[in-house]
């Protein structure tokens, strides 16, 4: 095992803007379906690398669309500043660690409409297992420094590396419900989340520009844990039209 090589990658990945690098073992992914596990996009997989950026401000997770000329790009191309900058971080590491024989391939970040099975995994499960945090009652990754205030994205490596530790207790959610009772929607009652009344919330794609809109951030935005950066998603200005 390679633990040197696992250092480096950390302080790579902090260099070039990661706030939070985990390792988890290719064998802890077993218990998802084939199709969203690493192995599905690097057969040749050992290692997941877990890299998180924390998020310092509503407005850097805004989505970004293809120009609406017509309405076949629209949806097809969305991207937020805080993703890029996580995409930024990934291909750079996996080209360093190409450049030394490695292989390496970053994973898919979800479905697209052109393709529901492209090899995506579940980047809050991983987070769990790379040792990030624990899963809050906000359905997030909630991690000690940053609470769920903290966006994802993982590489898949050929090489075995030391793995983190998984943190086993949540020591925060027990006495509180601060995001069950922000949620606009109540998506989040009764300990268990629900995705179809979430995708109604009023604050779920408010647009700002015909290319740019913001998805809701209230749970995460509420939490307590590792809140050191105010979190205020409440909009200064006013959004320019609404499409739907
Ligand atoms: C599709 C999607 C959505 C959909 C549906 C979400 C869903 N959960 O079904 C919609 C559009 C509604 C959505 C909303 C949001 N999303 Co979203 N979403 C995704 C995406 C692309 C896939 C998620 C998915 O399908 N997961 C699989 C399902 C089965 O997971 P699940 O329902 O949440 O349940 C799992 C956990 O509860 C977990 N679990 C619970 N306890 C434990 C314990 C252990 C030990 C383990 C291992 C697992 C575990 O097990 C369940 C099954 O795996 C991911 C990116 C990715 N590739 O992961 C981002 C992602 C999950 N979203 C994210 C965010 C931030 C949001 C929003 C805040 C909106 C926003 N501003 O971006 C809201 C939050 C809603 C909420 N409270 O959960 C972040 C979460 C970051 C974090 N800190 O957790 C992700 C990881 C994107 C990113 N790049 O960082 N999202
Ligand atoms: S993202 Fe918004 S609607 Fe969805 S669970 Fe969180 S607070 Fe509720
Ligand atoms: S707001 Fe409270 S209950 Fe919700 S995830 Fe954060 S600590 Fe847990």
């Amino acid at each position: 095992m390679q633990a040197s090589l696992g250092q480096e990658i950390r302080q790579m990945s902090m260099k070039w803007g990661a706030d939070l690098v985990g390792f988890a073992s290719i064998e802890q992914f077993d218990r998802f379906p084939a199709e969203n596990r690493p192995t599905y996009t690097l057969p040749s997989a050992q290692t997941v690398i877990v890299i998180g950026l924390q998020m310092v401000d509503p407005l850097l997770d805004l989505w970004l669309h293809a120009p609406p000329t017509t309405g076949a790009g629209r949806f097809s191309t969305g991207r937020a500043f805080e993703d890029e900058i996580l995409r930024v971080v990934c291909y750079r590491l996996a080209l360093a660690l190409f450049k030394r024989r490695i292989e390496a391939k970053v994973l898919p970040y979800g479905p697209t409409p052109e393709k529901e099975h492209n090899g995506f995994i579940y980047l809050k499960d991983a987070g769990v297992l790379a040792g990030l945090g624990v899963i809050g009652k906000n359905n997030l990754l909630i991690t000690p420094d940053f609470g769920p205030r903290i966006r994802l994205r993982a590489i898949a490596i050929s090489e075995t590396l030391p793995t983190s530790r998984m943190m086993t207790d949540n020591p925060w959610c027990a006495t509180c419900e601060r995001c069950i009772q922000a949620c606009p929607v109540n998506a989040l009652q009764g300990g268990k989340y629900n995705k179809e009344r979430c995708l109604t919330s009023p604050d779920h794609k408010r647009p700002l520009s015909p290319g740019a809109e913001l998805w809701c951030t209230r749970c995460s935005c509420v939490c307590p844990v590792g809140s050191r950066v105010p979190c205020d998603d409440s909009l200064k200005i006013q959004p320019l039209h609404r499409t739907d």
